[in-house]
């Protein structure tokens, strides 16, 4: 059976580790795209010379033009502008929202089968936009920021615990960011509901109250720390565990950025809820029963999306 094929539209911080963790997992071949004449060429070689030290058998190929994309089956976008200190999200709105026009052309065109993951922030409103652009179905388009999310959540908690983090599941809602919903009721360490651990003495609920605070606030936390750039290795480890789920038909239970259409009440919009990834993309959003705090709080994150995509509509009179 011939090799998949992964494009990544992006080779930057993000784009670079989604190629050598590809790589490494042996998941097909890879193409990475970008606009900048020379990165995704160097990038490629690069990697390509870690496959005798590491062992993996890929081709890594580097392009600034979309044909080479084509018969992609999955395609993880990156393509746009990182949030820098002092940057407003609007600000970084207008950029990426003309990139996602241009990525969503080149994919229409050259690979309209691919399951599509979309990174690039702000996150619930670039997949919408690239889903609009693209024109694939809707559940081939995804948004990572919920395994990025719930990763940071589970890191928190394993340490807050000092358990492995293999025992600890953690359950985010709501959109990337100041709004995300991390549902403490359905996250667990082996089983034993956070609550409990908390009844258990394990810990407080203050000290839960931070950890879910420095989780919305995580992805700042390192954009603080790094003042040129943004997270990107969980980012990229987060977009192949989606990207092996659609490959591999694993069937998997991941909170993710979907598009709903009646489920939790929501309409017409991308929104971080749990879905089963497999290889029909996006195969069932999971309805789960959400308390009066989890549904008010679901119902502010979906507000800040539908703002988002007001200032993108205000924008791209296309949309
Ligand atoms: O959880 C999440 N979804 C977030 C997403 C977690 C972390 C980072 N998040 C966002 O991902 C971040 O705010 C950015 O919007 C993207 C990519 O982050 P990365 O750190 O990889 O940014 P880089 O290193 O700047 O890489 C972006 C690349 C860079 O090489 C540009 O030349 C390229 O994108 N770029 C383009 N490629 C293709 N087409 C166009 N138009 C284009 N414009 C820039």
């Amino acid at each position: 059976m011939a090799r998949k094929k992964i494009a990544l539209i992006g080779a930057g911080n993000i784009g670079g580790t989604l190629a050598h963790l590809a790589a490494q997992k042996e998941l097909g071949d890879i193409v990475l795209f970008d606009v900048v004449e020379g990165v995704p060429q160097g990038k490629a070689l690069d990697l390509s010379q870690c496959g005798p030290v590491e062992g993996f058998d890929a081709k890594i190929t580097g392009s600034n033009d979309y044909a080479d994309i084509a018969g992609a089956d999955v395609i993880i976008v990156t393509a746009g502008v990182a949030r820098k200190p002092g940057m407003s999200r609007d600000d970084l709105l207008g950029i990426n929202l003309k990139v996602m026009k241009a990525v969503g052309e080149g994919i229409k065109a050259n690979a309209p089968d691919a399951f599509v993951i979309c990174i690039t922030n702000p996150l619930d409103a670039m997949v919408w936009a690239l889903r609009e652009f693209s024109g694939l179905p809707h559940n081939k388009v995804v948004g990572m920021a919920g395994v990025l999310d719930s990763a940071r959540f589970s890191h928190f908690l394993a340490e807050e615990f000092n358990v492995s983090i293999r025992d600890v599941n953690t359950f985010v809602l709501g959109g990337h960011g100041d709004t995300m919903v991390p549902v403490v009721e359905y996250s667990t360490v082996n089983g034993i509901p956070v609550p409990d651990l908390i009844k258990m003495g394990l810990s407080t609920q203050e000290r839960i109250d931070d950890i879910v605070k420095r989780t919305r606030g995580g992805g700042g936390e390192i954009v603080a720390l790094l003042k040129t750039g943004s997270a990107f290795y969980a980012p990229a480890a987060s977009g192949i565990a989606m990207a092996e789920a659609y490959l591999n038909d694993q069937k998997r239970i991941l909170p993710c950025a979907a598009y709903v259409s009646g489920e939790y009440g929501v309409n017409d919009l991308y929104v971080g809820v749990p879905v089963m990834i497999g290889a029909g993309g996006v195969e069932k959003i999971v309805e789960i029963e959400l308390d009066d705090t989890a549904k008010q709080n679901l119902q502010v994150s979906v507000e800040a999306v539908k703002e988002l995509l007001d200032a993108c509509k205000q924008i791209d009179g296309s949309l």
